[in-house]
């Protein structure tokens, strides 16, 4: 477990009972309680499927953007391809690296004011894009879980296995969590999400996953975002902001090479998924801060003149020697800047918070009442 967390669910159960419960140690009944919840452990775990997390065949209109990304010029793939089983434990790996500020900058921020946002939203839904883990999440459910409100979580993601893992550990730390999990892309999930079964809801999306979007795809992301929502309802977003490219161009060509690995995984993803007969060795992991744009890109480049099959989508794909396919932006904000396109779309930010070096922002914000 990340952050500084217990690592054992049991021992961080007894640290909050005896604050909750008002009783002076680790009673009978709260054992009783905890043994019991491992029993109808199924009963607070809904899992839908939205994709097919497996079958090619299924995914052929999801399989578009493949197709048209690499038949441009210049070749591009979807960053969310990343993400299968193993791409998404290499993400974690990232997280622990000593050059990727982002994730313990924005832990350390939610460290902070978790209870903050609690007090803010009061009890609610909490939808996840892009869940993952769920390890920050951890530090927001102990929020609302001292405040005593009824824990209820949404959590949305492309992999299913990560997904399902870790909703079953959340379910054995937290013995009133039920957890209605999406096996599903972001757009997908936002068009379906039912009537929030609390009086609100917060849709979070942390971890600058944003910055994946470039500036057209973040607006229609926004318009998703007010669309889902009810007016006074909340979204919170996590973002990486400005600064100097030394250190961003440090967290993403990582010392130890897992960013190398996680960039290259997408290919194999692409092998499994579709047919391929990618060669991992003759394609290299490229990344540098675009500063006009604000952004890092990630690049994998080929080492040589070659073809790629991708059998399952009926292509053949060309490349010359160093031709590259990026796979992903990773935008650098500007909070002031953020802050006015969020209002703009009816998504009125009512607290932010920052580290002390600024690194990192996170912003609640609130749908409108129009
Ligand atoms: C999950 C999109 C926020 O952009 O920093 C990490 C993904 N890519 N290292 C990021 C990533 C390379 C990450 N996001």
């Amino acid at each position: 477990m990340a952050f500084g967390l217990p690592a054992d669910g049991f021992y961080e159960s007894f640290m909050q009972f005896p604050k909750s419960s008002g009783s002076t140690g680790f009673s009978q009944s709260k054992i009783g309680d905890r043994l019991s919840s491992q029993y109808n452990l199924e009963e607070r775990l809904q899992i839908e499927y939205l994709i097919d997390p497996v079958n090619a065949q299924t995914n052929l209109e999801s399989a578009q953007d493949v197709i048209s990304g690499l038949s441009q010029t210049p070749k591009s793939l979807p960053p969310r391809y990343f993400y299968d089983d193993r791409g998404s434990q290499l993400f974690e790996q990232i997280c622990e690296l000593p050059e990727y500020y982002l994730t313990r900058t924005e832990a350390a921020i939610f460290q902070e004011y978790a209870g903050a946002i609690a007090q803010l939203t009061g009890a609610c839904e909490i939808v996840e894009l892009g869940s993952g883990s769920s390890s920050k999440t951890r530090l927001l459910l102990d929020a609302y879980q001292q405040q005593g409100y009824p824990l209820r979580y949404l959590p949305i993601d492309v992999s299913a296995g990560i997904l399902e893992s870790s909703a079953r550990t959340l379910l054995a730390d937290y013995s009133s969590l039920k957890i209605h999990g999406l096996v599903s892309t972001y757009e997908l999930a936002l068009e379906r999400l039912s009537p929030a079964p609390l009086p609100t809801r917060m849709i979070c999306f942390i971890g600058s996953t944003l910055g994946n979007l470039n500036p057209d795809e973040c607006h229609v992301f926004f318009s998703q975002i007010t669309q889902a929502l009810q007016p006074g309802e909340y979204f919170l977003l996590g973002i990486d902001l400005q600064k100097p490219k030394g250190l961003l161009e440090a967290a993403y060509n990582d010392s130890q090479g897992v960013t190398a690995a996680f960039n290259l995984n997408m290919l194999s993803h692409l092998n499994q998924r579709f047919g391929g007969n990618f060669d991992l060795n003759q394609f290299e992991h490229w990344s540098f801060y675009n500063e006009s744009l604000h952004q890092i890109e990630m690049h994998l480049r080929s080492l040589k003149a070659q073809t790629v099959e991708l059998q399952d989508l009926g292509m053949a794909i060309a490349f010359q020697p160093g031709e590259t396919i990026l796979s992903e932006i990773s935008r650098k904000f500007d909070l002031t800047q953020i802050q006015q396109e969020l209002s703009a779309k009816g998504l009125q930010p009512i607290q932010t918070w920052t580290d002390l070096n600024q690194w990192f922002g996170l912003l609640l914000c609130q749908r409108h009442n129009s």
